[in-house]
C-alpha cells in the first residue's frame, strides 16, 4: 500500500507535466540563430533580435573561414528595417557555421535586400549558396528592377554536430552577399514521413522517406485570409492572400471565423500553421443561379517547369458547417485527382473546426504552374455542395543529385512525430503505472484483459477507470495484440494483389478500402490507413479494441489488423452487398428492397444495436447509426459496421455543444445536442431516423426539399402525428405493407424520435416491436404475438438497462422478459 501511495505521489506530477507540454504556448527552438549580418549591433527585426556578426559581437563567432567584409548603407531608406541597413559580402567562398543540438528538420532563411555602397552594387552579385553541401541557390542574382527584400527559405534535415552555410561567388571577380541569416530547429513533427500522396498521371501512391530531402518554400498562403507576417505566425513566417492565384475570382467566397480552431491531438498543430490561417478559407460561390452546377475553386501557383517536384501542404479546417458530415469534396492537383471525398469530420476525431493538414507531392509540368483544385465529391450529392481550403504552401524539392556537389549521407531516421511518440510513451507509462497498482491489488487474479486495454469508449455507468481511460488518450499498442488478430503485412499484400487498385471498394477519411481473399479464402474488406490518415491513430486502436471483444451475426466482425512498417490496417469480414442506403435510394443499380426485407434488415440492425447496448458489463454506444453503417451481406442479413465513432476523443471537452458534437447531421438526438449527455437512447435516436428512412427511402437530410420535408424525422414525425404516414412511403412499397403493420412501424419509429431519452424505447424494445410486426405483416395476424414462444436466453444480457417500468410509459404490447425473447447473445461466431 505505501509504495502504491509512492508510486502515486511521484508519477501523477511526472504525468501532469508531460500533459503540460504540447500546451506550452509558443515554440521555442532548441537550435535558434538568428544574425544581423555586416553589422556591429544587434538588430531588431518582428520582435526577434539578430545578433550582429561583425566586430566583437557574438555573431562573429559563427564566421567560418574564407574572406568577406561588412558593408553599411550610409544612406538606406527609412522604411527598410534596419536589418537590412549592412551586408556581409563574400569575395571568394565563406560563410558560416553552426553548432547544432538538435537533429531533424531546420529552417534556414537568407535575407537579402541590395544596396549601393562604397563602390559596390549589392544587386551585381551573382552567387551559389550551399547549406551543409546542398547546392540551394544557384546562380542568384537579381533583377536589375528588383529593389525589394527577398527571403529565401529552406527546409533540410541536419544531423551532424555543425550546420554549416556557403556562400560561392562565380566567377573570380564576382562576389556574393547576405544581410541576414536564420537558422532554427523546427517542431519534430513538422515534416513526417508517411502519409504524403504522390500525385501522377497514373493515379495516387504513397511517398515515402521526403523527410530527408532538402526544400525550398515557393508559395505560402493564406487562403480566404489576409496577409500574415512574422508577428502572426508561431515560426515567423509570412503568409500571403490567395486572390492572385484565384483562376476564376467568382468561384470562391471567403469565409472567416472568430472562434479559434479546435485543435486536436494527431492533427495540425499551432505551428503547422497558425491559427489565423485555420480560421479564414476559400468556399464555393453558391448562388441562385450556381446552386445546381457543379464547379471547382481553382488556384494557379508559378512555380519551376519540367518536372520539378514539390511537396504541396494543404491545410484545412471545416469553419464552414453547421455540423459534422456534411461536408465532402473532392481535391485535385494538376488536373489528377489527388484526394477523392475528403471528409474533414473523419480526418479530425469528429471534431467541427478542427485542423487538419495533408501532404502531396506533384511534379510540375511544363505549364510553369501547379494548378490546386477543390471541388464537391459525388457523396455530397444529395447535400449542399461545397469544398474548401484555409491554406497551401508549395515547397520545391531542391534536387540533390544534379547539383554536383556530393550527395548528403542519407540516414534513414524514422521521425516519429512528438504527438504520436509522446502519446504512446505516456500511455506506455501509464499503463505500466496502473498495472504495477493493479497487480498489487489484485495479486490472486490473473490480470483481466480489460485492465490492460482501455477503451475509450463510451461507457454507461463509466467508472472512475473509464472516465481516466478518456484522459489517457488511447491504449498503446501492443496492448491489444492479446487476441492473435495480427496479420502479417506480407499476407495482406497477397490477400489485396499488393493493394490492387482495381480491388479498391470504398475510399474514405481513413484511406482506401480493398476486397481481399485470405488464404483460407475468407473474403475479407481491407482497410488501409493511408496517406494523409495518420490523424486517424485513435480511431485505429479503439476500433480493434472494440471489434477484437466483438462476435455477433448482425456486427461486423474484425478478422484481424496488421501494424508492421507503421501501416493501419485493418481487416474485417466482407459484407457482400454493401450499405442498407444504397440499396434504399440514389442507385438504380440495385432492385428494391421488399416490405419483408427492410423489416428484417431493421431487425437484424436493432439485434446487432442491442447486443452492443447489452451484451457488456458496460453498454457500449455506437454514436454514429446511420443507413450507411448498416450493411447487407449476399443474403441480405443486416451488420451494423464503423465502430469509429464509438470512442471518445482524448481530450474532449464535453462542454462544447458546437464543437464536439460528434454523429451525422440528421441522425443526431437533439437531447445529445442539447445537453451533451451520451446515453443508449442517442442510438435508438438514430435509429428511428434509419426506420423512417427504410421506410420512406430518402435520406435523413434533403436539402433540396420543401422547408418542412428537408429533416426527415421532423417531417416523418410530422405525417405520423397527423395519420398521414402513408402518404409519404417509398412508391415501391405501396400495397405491400398491411395497415396494422404500417401503423405499428410508424409508432415504433415515433417512438425512437422522442424528444427525451427517457421517453424512448431501449433498443430490446424497438426489436421486440419490430419482430411482432413483422409477425403482424405475415400472418396478419392482430394481437400479441404467443408468449409462450419467449424464452429468455441465457447469459449477460440480464444484466441488461433495461428498466422495468419502461411500460409504464405508455410504451405497450411489452413485458420485460419477452424483450429477450430473441436476444442471442453467442450468435454467429
Ligand atoms: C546582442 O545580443 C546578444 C544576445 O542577446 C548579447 O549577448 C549581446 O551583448 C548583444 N550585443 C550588442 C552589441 O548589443
Ligand atoms: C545526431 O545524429 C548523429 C548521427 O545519427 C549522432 O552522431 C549525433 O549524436 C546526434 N545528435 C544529437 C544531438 O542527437
Ligand atoms: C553569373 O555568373 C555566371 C557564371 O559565371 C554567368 O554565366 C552569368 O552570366 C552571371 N550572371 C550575371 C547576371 O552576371
Ligand atoms: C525509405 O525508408 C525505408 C525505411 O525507413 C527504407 O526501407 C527505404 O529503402 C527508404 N526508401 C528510400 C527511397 O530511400
Ligand atoms: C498580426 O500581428 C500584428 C501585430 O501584432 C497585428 O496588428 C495584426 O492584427 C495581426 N494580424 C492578424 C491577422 O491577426
Ligand atoms: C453567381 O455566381 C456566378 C458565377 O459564380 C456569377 O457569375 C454571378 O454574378 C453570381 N450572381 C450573383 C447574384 O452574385
Ligand atoms: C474539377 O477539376 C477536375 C480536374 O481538373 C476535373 O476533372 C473535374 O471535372 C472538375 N469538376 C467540375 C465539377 O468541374
Ligand atoms: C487542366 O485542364 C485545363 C482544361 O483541360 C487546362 O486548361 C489546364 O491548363 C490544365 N492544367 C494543368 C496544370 O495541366
Ligand atoms: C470542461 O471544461 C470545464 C472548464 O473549461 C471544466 O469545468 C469541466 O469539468 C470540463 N468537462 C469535462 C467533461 O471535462
Ligand atoms: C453468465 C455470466 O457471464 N454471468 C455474469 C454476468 O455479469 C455479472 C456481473 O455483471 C457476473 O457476476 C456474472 O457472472
Amino acid at each position: 500500500m505505501e509504495t502504491q501511495k509512492l508510486v502515486i505521489i511521484i508519477i501523477i506530477p511526472f504525468i501532469l507535466l508531460l500533459f503540460m507540454i504540447p500546451f506550452s504556448s509558443s515554440f521555442t527552438p532548441i537550435d535558434n540563430y538568428l544574425l544581423s549580418c555586416g553589422s556591429q549591433n544587434n538588430a531588431s527585426f518582428f520582435n526577434r533580435i539578430f545578433i550582429g556578426d561583425d566586430g566583437t559581437n557574438q555573431g562573429s563567432n559563427f564566421l567560418s573561414s574564407g574572406k568577406s567584409f561588412s558593408l553599411r548603407n550610409q544612406n538606406p531608406n527609412p522604411k527598410l528595417p534596419s536589418l537590412y541597413h549592412t551586408a556581409r559580402v563574400f569575395t571568394n567562398n565563406g560563410g558560416y557555421r553552426f553548432s547544432m543540438r538538435k537533429n531533424g528538420t531546420h529552417l534556414v532563411r537568407f535575407h537579402f535586400s541590395p544596396f549601393k555602397a562604397q563602390g559596390h552594387d549589392l544587386k551585381s552579385a551573382n552567387f551559389s549558396v550551399l547549406v551543409d553541401g546542398n547546392l540551394v541557390l544557384s546562380r542568384f542574382n537579381f533583377k536589375p528592377n528588383n529593389d525589394d527584400a527577398m527571403i529565401k527559405e529552406f527546409i533540410l534535415k541536419s544531423e551532424s554536430d555543425f550546420l554549416e552555410i556557403m556562400f560561392r561567388p562565380l566567377r573570380n571577380s564576382g562576389f556574393g552577399f547576405v544581410n541576414a541569416v536564420e537558422v532554427f530547429s523546427a517542431p519534430d513533427d513538422f515534416l513526417l514521413d508517411f502519409g504524403a500522396r504522390f500525385v501522377s498521371a497514373s493515379g495516387v501512391e504513397e511517398y515515402k522517406n521526403f523527410s530527408n530531402q532538402v526544400f525550398e518554400t515557393v508559395h505560402r498562403i493564406n487562403v480566404g485570409g489576409s496577409k500574415l507576417t512574422p508577428f502572426n505566425d508561431t515560426l515567423w513566417r509570412t503568409w500571403i492572400p490567395d486572390e492572385d492565384f484565384l483562376v476564376l475570382k467568382e468561384a470562391a467566397k471567403a469565409a472567416v471565423t472568430t472562434h479559434t480552431p479546435n485543435y486536436q491531438k494527431g492533427g495540425a498543430t499551432r505551428e503547422i500553421a497558425p491559427d489565423n490561417v485555420y480560421m479564414t478559407a476559400q468556399e464555393m460561390n453558391m448562388n441562385q443561379s450556381t446552386l445546381a452546377s457543379q464547379f471547382n475553386i481553382t488556384w494557379n501557383f508559378p512555380v519551376a517547369s519540367g518536372g520539378v517536384r514539390h511537396l504541396i501542404r494543404l491545410h484545412f479546417c471545416d469553419i464552414v458547417s453547421p455540423a459534422l458530415n456534411l461536408l465532402y469534396f473532392d481535391v485535385y492537383i494538376n488536373n489528377y485527382s489527388a484526394y477523392k471525398d475528403v471528409d474533414l469530420s473523419s480526418l479530425t476525431f469528429h471534431a467541427l473546426a478542427s485542423p487538419v493538414y495533408v501532404d502531396f507531392i506533384a511534379d510540375s509540368d511544363d505549364s510553369g504552374v501547379i494548378q490546386i483544385s477543390v471541388g464537391p465529391s459525388d457523396l455530397s450529392s444529395s447535400m449542399r455542395k461545397n469544398a474548401i481550403l484555409n491554406g497551401a504552401e508549395i515547397l520545391k524539392m531542391v534536387n540533390v543529385m544534379d547539383s554536383h556537389v556530393s550527395p548528403r549521407k542519407k540516414r534513414i531516421w524514422v521521425l516519429v512525430g512528438s504527438i504520436v511518440g509522446g502519446t504512446i510513451v505516456l500511455v506506455l507509462v501509464v499503463a505500466a503505472i496502473l498495472l504495477i497498482v493493479k497487480c498489487k491489488r489484485k495479486k490472486p487474479r490473473e490480470r483481466s484483459v480489460e485492465s490492460v486495454v482501455w477503451t475509450p469508449l463510451r461507457m454507461f455507468g463509466g467508472s472512475s477507470q473509464s472516465r481516466m481511460s478518456e484522459a489517457v488518450a488511447f491504449p498503446s499498442p501492443g496492448s491489444y495484440g492479446y487476441l492473435g488478430l495480427k496479420i502479417p503485412f506480407a499476407e495482406i499484400q497477397l490477400a489485396t494483389n499488393n493493394f490492387d487498385r482495381t480491388l479498391i471498394i470504398g475510399s474514405g477519411g481513413f484511406g482506401m478500402v480493398y476486397k481481399g481473399v485470405l488464404r483460407d479464402n475468407l473474403k475479407v474488406a481491407v482497410k488501409r490507413g493511408m496517406p494523409g490518415s495518420r490523424q486517424g491513430l485513435p480511431e485505429f486502436q479503439t476500433e480493434i479494441t472494440i471489434l477484437s471483444k466483438i462476435r455477433h451475426r448482425h456486427l461486423v466482425s474484425l478478422v484481424g489488423y496488421c501494424e508492421e512498417h507503421s501501416e493501419m490496417i485493418l481487416v474485417y469480414e466482407y459484407v457482400e452487398k454493401g450499405p442498407l442506403k444504397k440499396h434504399l435510394y440514389g442507385s438504380s443499380a440495385h432492385p428494391p428492397l421488399s416490405w419483408k426485407q427492410r423489416l428484417e434488415i431493421c431487425i437484424g440492425a436493432a439485434r446487432g444495436l442491442h447486443y452492443l447496448h447489452t451484451g457488456f458489463a458496460q453498454g457500449i454506444i455506437h454514436r454514429d447509426i446511420k443507413s450507411t453503417n448498416i450493411l447487407l451481406d449476399e443474403n441480405y442479413v443486416a451488420k451494423v459496421a464503423d465502430f469509429g465513432l464509438s470512442r471518445s476523443g482524448p481530450c474532449i471537452n464535453e462542454t462544447h455543444v458546437s464543437t464536439n458534437v460528434k454523429g451525422s447531421f440528421g441522425y443526431l438526438d437533439p437531447e445529445y445536442f442539447r445537453r451533451q449527455q451520451l446515453t443508449d437512447k442517442s442510438d435508438v435516436y438514430s435509429f428511428g431516423v434509419v426506420l423512417f428512412e427504410v421506410l420512406c427511402a430518402r435520406p435523413a437530410v434533403d436539402p433540396q426539399l420543401d422547408r418542412e420535408q428537408v429533416n426527415l424525422a421532423e417531417w416523418a414525425l410530422e405525417c405520423q402525428k397527423k395519420g398521414m404516414l402513408e402518404q409519404i412511403i417509398d412508391p415501391c412499397l405501396v400495397g405491400q405493407i398491411k395497415e396494422s403493420s404500417l401503423k405499428k412501424f410508424g409508432e415504433t419509429a415515433e417512438k425512437c424520435l422522442a424528444e427525451y431519452g427517457v421517453d424512448r424505447p431501449s433498443m430490446g424494445d424497438v426489436l421486440w416491436n419490430l419482430e411482432y410486426l413483422l409477425q403482424l405483416q405475415e400472418n396478419g395476424q392482430q394481437g400479441e404475438p404467443d408468449k409462450a414462444t419467449a424464452t429468455i436466453v441465457p447469459g449477460n444480457a440480464s444484466s441488461s438497462t433495461r428498466t422495468e417500468d419502461d411500460s409504464d410509459k405508455g410504451y405497450s404490447d411489452i413485458s420485460s422478459s419477452q424483450v429477450f425473447s430473441q436476444l442471442m447473445t453467442n450468435e454467429g461466431r
